[in-house]
């Protein structure tokens, strides 16, 4: 098991809207320094994520968006915006056109879907660097045939093709998988077990059939993305059937969450190679979440992916700060 893992996130802290004010975000740089303790004293061996693949990221994303991530807090310096934080107020919603502002609030607008995410000095460095660590950590599951973890920050999974949100921008797992399916893996999957729908990266892969994402998360009727998660969101065109969304109820405990775990991996099964969309926030003391695992359910969790033996990799996804946010990782990582 090898970690990857760079400090380059921290410059990203920003700002976010929770509950109709403007407060520090709750995906913070101590996230990752939790997790990073952890797992340093659990003997784990750390190296740093290659140079990031812009060609890469372009054609998982566009390479329109990846630009404007790259310089949008140079531009709203730039109009004179002295927020501590950039971000859009209006959002092209049903019956608006889709077309492309000139201005940096109108794009950071276009290209963003909720109020939680905002864009600092340092946010096109940490995610970067989180998209390089995702990479490097398929690379090195192929490389090294067995399991890497990379220790992204910030998280990537609700992240569209041309949208951030959700305190993701880039989705390390998409790229991930991608490079996966570069390599020659010829179908992979996509297992996402944060407490909330992986809404991006399901966008992502929604009409094709060489990479299966499967969601288990807090039903959407009821939590954050609101709008995507649905078991009736199967998949288009040649991705039809290849997208499964196992929605749970607020509150849920340890035997409903394995038991969709186990109709997940059903639908994983005998593919080449495995993305895991670890989000940590299904612990019963998050902030965030809801669920109530507890922090040996994560090794658990572990074990019961492990049984597929198909090659994977991780990259971290969600989990706020709780006495136990590293342990839980720690924990999901043992049983790799
Ligand atoms: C990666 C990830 O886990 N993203 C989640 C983004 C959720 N953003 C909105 C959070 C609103 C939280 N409100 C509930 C607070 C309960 N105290
Ligand atoms: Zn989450």
């Amino acid at each position: 098991m090898l970690i990857i893992a760079s400090d380059e996130h921290r410059g990203h802290r920003y700002r976010e809207l929770h509950n109709g004010e403007m407060v520090d975000g709750f995906e913070r740089p101590e996230r990752a320094d939790l997790i990073a303790a952890a797992l340093r004293s659990a003997g784990h061996h750390f190296v740093e994520p290659g140079p990031v693949d812009r060609e890469l990221l372009g054609r998982v994303h566009t390479p329109a968006y990846v630009e404007l991530l790259e310089t949008a807090w140079a531009r709203w310096v730039g109009a004179g915006h002295t927020a501590t934080a950039a971000m859009g107020f209006m959002w092209p919603t049903g019956g608006f056109t889709d077309r492309e502002p000139a201005d940096i609030v109108g794009l950071l607008g276009r290209h963003s879907f909720s109020a939680d995410t905002s864009i600092v000095a340092g946010t096109w460095a940490a995610v970067a660097s989180s998209a390089a660590i995702a990479t490097t950590a398929a690379d090195r599951t192929l490389d090294d045939g067995e399991t890497a973890y990379g220790l992204c920050r910030p998280p990537g999974h609700h992240a569209g093709r041309d949208r951030f949100g959700g305190y993701c921008l880039v989705n390390n797992a998409a790229v991930a998988a991608q490079r996966l399916r570069d390599r020659g893996m010829g179908r992979v999957g996509v297992l996402d077990v944060d407490y909330h729908h992986g809404n991006g990266t399901q966008e992502i892969f929604y009409a094709r059939d060489d990479v299966v994402f499967v969601s288990i998360h807090a039903d959407p009727v009821e939590e954050f993305p609101w709008f995507a998660g649905f078991p009736d969101e199967r998949g288009s065109g040649d991705g039809e059937g290849a997208n499964l969304n196992l929605a749970l109820a607020r509150g849920t405990g340890r035997a409903e969450w394995f038991a969709a775990l186990a109709v997940a991996l059903e639908r994983l099964r005998g593919l080449d190679a495995l993305v895991v969309s670890l989000g940590v926030d299904t612990f019963e003391d998050d902030p965030l979440g809801t669920f109530h695992l507890t922090t040996d359910d994560f090794g658990r969790m572990a074990t019961e992916i492990t049984g597929l033996g198909t090659p994977t990799a991780i990259v971290q996804e969600g989990g706020y700060e709780s006495d136990d946010l590293g342990r839980n990782v720690a924990a999901f990582l043992a049983h790799i």
